[in-house]
């Protein structure tokens, strides 16, 4: 840079024109902490992302998505005026009219159809306060019992299996400081080197201290890299292995008969199905060798300390439940937990997934993890909403129900907030289908996403760096995030929309708050005394560092492990689940001889159409690649960086092959972060888990076959092409 340039750029700055933001990164559960700084320099635009070292989550790191989530802020596709779709095209439309429109349609169906006609879906990066108000809109502003959230495809089998065996869902058990002093971790479904990054060093430092790592996935990982021990399990028969590892410790003496005793219950029939495990068959189902199985067993036994993890490669199937309460046994069993670096942790997805599931977007829970079916919890709430508990909605049912819903004519009107079911929902023609059937969609989101597309009006909201509120993170501590950046003239807070939609539809009154905050004090009170208690914590006190609830009053430090004297059942004590595998599971057949599993990608979030929309990430992964082991695609004349087509029972995508030896044989791993001919849930199952409604995202038949033209092959793979990113423009 030219002296000239260096004066002029040094004057720029001193001018103000250098703006520092605190705030978080907008992703993933850890919520990463940091300064963003944005220059402007005549007329262009610099980011820095400087992570945050007080930051007691993350201890200063940041991931390659956290350094440029603001590059979709900025990108000039954000929605920013509400927009009406009128014979097929999008128009602006001024807000009042937009606002207008919506509330006579609602109501003129709510009319016609019947109140539960309408329906509410959220997600979990909405901020507490915006899932708070949404359940609040639901259920008093439309008066429908029709809410749900895509965190019901993201940690409802874990929150059902904690809260069956502890009378808590809190995603981790024990604050991530406590990690590195356990002599063994059971990684079993989780990447955390791609979907956490920034707690990675957690366990590095564990395994410096000697830690037994044991990940359970059935390709290699990121994650598995750090493993002394790697089951590469057959996709869905974790629950083969839970129980092989069970009976091993219980042959072998690992069992903790105190701890059983004074603090568990429901062991008596464990004891009693035990001899029917057989350890060949668990390893002959699991695809995982009696040894092996033998030896996590073991290493796990004999520690002294350890941790078990979950997250959605066992939780994702329609056994989802079952699975996670198999694994909660070799943690009860042991006597891990409760205790210093011992413990269970479901790993939360969402940015908000943990309080996103806290404060009453699911459809059957009210503010503070209250029962929608509890008549106590039913008039408390309706309390703290001035209504009277006889017109509080029941339970609706799950966000793929739903969809199921739609297609039935049920729900004739929806409303989405911060998702994108279209792509994110599994059997996604079948839901395009359904929400194509609609008399009215209204969808709230920054970009004109798949779903929006099919909307009949798109409301614009604001970003993570416009948008201000609390944000309950993985160790379920409740942070605040700040919103230093105006937002887009003709765009409005998710909050200000569902305030203002209330007061069209008339139902001013409970809805007219003037900031985030206000909404969070209405949450205090509505969540006191209920299990996810927020009440002791204030803006004020969370305005450095987050508190980690449980925190019942304005003195209570937070509470970062739970179950050290007592569970959270009414008797004190967590319950065993039989260790009987009932289901029948998914199989390969001639029609579909391949099992695939999907999940995620370090450089690109959920449905992708934030990271889609940030160069810096989109050049390192321009579309979704199949991982295919070569012997698996020279069976089907499959060539590496080849098209080819996916077929299931449900329907066929299109994508491109990517060679790997690191994945079983039986088995091929897609991402679901691209949307219509990409997206990979053209082609999963539409089944769900009985006792949470949590779909089989991670295993489902399919064939491989090639395209007729093969032109294409070798042409542009994708992949991480730009392995160095400019972290400082954009
Ligand atoms: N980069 C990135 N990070 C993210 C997200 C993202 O989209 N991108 N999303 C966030 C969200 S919402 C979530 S829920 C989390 C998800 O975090 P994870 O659950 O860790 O992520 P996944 O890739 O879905 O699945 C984890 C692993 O499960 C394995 N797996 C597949 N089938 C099975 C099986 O049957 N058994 C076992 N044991 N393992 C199996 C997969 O091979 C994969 O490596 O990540 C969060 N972080
Ligand atoms: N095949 C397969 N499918 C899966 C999974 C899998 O592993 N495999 N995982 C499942 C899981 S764990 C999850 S969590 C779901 C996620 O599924 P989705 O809910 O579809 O997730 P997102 O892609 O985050 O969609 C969020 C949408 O909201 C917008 N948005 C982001 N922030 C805000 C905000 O603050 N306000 C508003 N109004 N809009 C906002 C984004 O632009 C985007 O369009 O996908 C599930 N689907
Ligand atoms: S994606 Fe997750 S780990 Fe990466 S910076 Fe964001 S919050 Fe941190
Ligand atoms: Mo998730």
């Amino acid at each position: 840079m030219s002296d000239f340039l260096k004066h002029f750029r040094t004057e720029q700055l001193e001018k103000g024109k250098e703006k520092i933001m605190d705030t978080k990164c907008p992703y993933c559960s850890v919520q990463c902490t940091m300064s963003l700084i944005e220059e402007k320099i005549i007329t262009r635009k610099r980011f820095k992302a400087k992570p945050n070292k007080s930051d007691p989550t993350s201890e200063g790191r940041l991931c390659i998505k956290g350094v440029n989530a603001h590059q979709h802020v900025i990108s000039n596709e954000r929605v920013t005026h509400p927009l009406i779709k009128i014979d097929g095209e999008f128009v602006k439309i001024p807000w009042e009219l937009a606002l207008e429109y919506i509330a006579e349609q609602f109501k003129t169906i709510q009319r016609e159809d019947g109140k539960d006609a309408v329906a509410a879906y959220g997600g979990g990066s909405l901020t507490n306060e915006e899932a708070y108000l949404l359940g609040k809109f639901a259920r008093v502003g439309l008066q429908t019992k029709h809410i749900d959230y895509n965190g019901r495809f993201c940690m409802s089998a874990a929150a059902t299996a904690a809260n069956h065996a502890f009378g808590i869902d809190r995603g981790l058990t024990n604050g991530l400081h406590e990690i590195k002093d356990a002599k063994c971790i059971i990684l079993a479904g989780t990447n955390i080197a791609d979907c956490q990054p920034t707690i990675l060093p957690y366990f590095r430092k564990a395994k410096k201290n000697g830690a037994y790592i044991i990940v359970i996935d059935p390709r290699e990982t990121g994650t598995s890299k750090l493993a002394d021990l790697h089951l590469q399990v057959k996709p869905g028969k974790d629950a083969y292995i839970a129980n092989g590892m069970l009976k091993v410790l219980s042959d072998e003496g690992f069992l903790d008969e105190e701890f059983i005793k004074n603090r568990t219950d429901g062991f008596d029939h464990v004891l009693a199905d035990l001899p029917s495990i057989d350890l060949e068959e668990m390893a002959q189902q699991s695809g995982v060798s009696a040894e092996q199985i033998k030896l996590a067993a073991r290493k796990y036994g004999e520690a002294e300390t350890g941790f078990l993890f979950t997250a959605r490669g066992v939780e994702q199937h329609a056994n989802g439940y079952e699975n996670v309460r198999h694994f909660l046994n070799l943690v009860l069993g042991t006597g891990k937990i409760g205790k210093h670096a011992c413990g269970y942790g479901a790993i939360t997805g969402q940015g908000n997934g943990q309080g996103g599931r806290e404060h009453g977007q699911k459809a059957d829970q009210l503010p503070g993890y209250r029962s929608i079916e509890n008549k106590e919890h039913r008039e408390y709430i309706a309390k703290v909403w001035g209504i009277d508990e006889k017109d509080l909605p029941g339970k609706g049912v799950s966000a793929y129900e739903m969809m199921e819903a739609i297609d039935q004519e049920e729900i004739t009107a929806m409303l989405v907030m911060a998702s994108n079911p279209v792509v994110s929902n599994p059997n996604s023609i079948f839901v395009e289908k359904a929400l194509k059937k609609l008399r009215f969609l209204v969808v709230v989101d920054m970009f004109v996403s798949e779903t929006a597309e099919l909307a009949d009006l798109i409301l614009p909201s604001s970003s993570y760096l416009e948008d201000e509120g609390t944000m309950t993170n993985l160790e379920g501590r409740v942070t605040l995030r700040k919103a230093e950046r105006p937002m887009p003239k003709g765009v409005k807070h998710d909050w200000e929309i569902l305030c203002d939609l209330a007061s069209a539809l008339g139902k001013k009154e409970g809805f007219s708050f003037s900031k985030a905050e206000e909404i969070f004090e209405e949450l205090r009170l509505a969540s006191k005394e209920g299990i996810a208690d927020y009440s002791g914590i204030t803006y004020n006190r969370i305005k450095e560092v987050g508190i980690i609830w449980p925190c019942p009053d304005t003195n209570h430090p937070g509470t970062p492990r739970l179950f050290d004297s007592s569970f959270s059942h009414r008797d004190g004590k967590a319950k065993f689940y039989p260790v009987q595998v009932s289901r029948q599971f998914p199989e390969i057949s001639d029609e579909f001889p391949i099992l695939l599993t999907t999940g995620r990608l370090m450089e690109h979030y959920l449905t992708g159409v934030q990271t889609r929309r940030s160069p810096d990430l989109l050049s390192r992964a321009k579309e979704p690649l199949l991982e295919i082991h070569p012997d698996t695609a020279a069976t089907y004349g499959i060539d590496n960086g080849a098209l080819f087509q996916i077929d299931s029972k449900q329907g066929s995508m299109i994508i491109r092959s990517n060679y790997s030896d690191k994945i079983r044989r039986d088995t091929v791993f897609a991402p679901f972060h691209w949307g219509d001919s990409q997206s990979i849930n053209r082609v999963t199952s539409p089944a769900l888990d009985p006792f949470c409604k949590m779909p089989e995202f991670k295993v489902c038949p399919i064939r491989v076959s090639p395209l007729v033209e093969r032109k294409l092959v070798h042409q542009g793979q994708g992949g991480k092409q730009n392995e160095t990113v400019d972290q400082g423009s954009s």
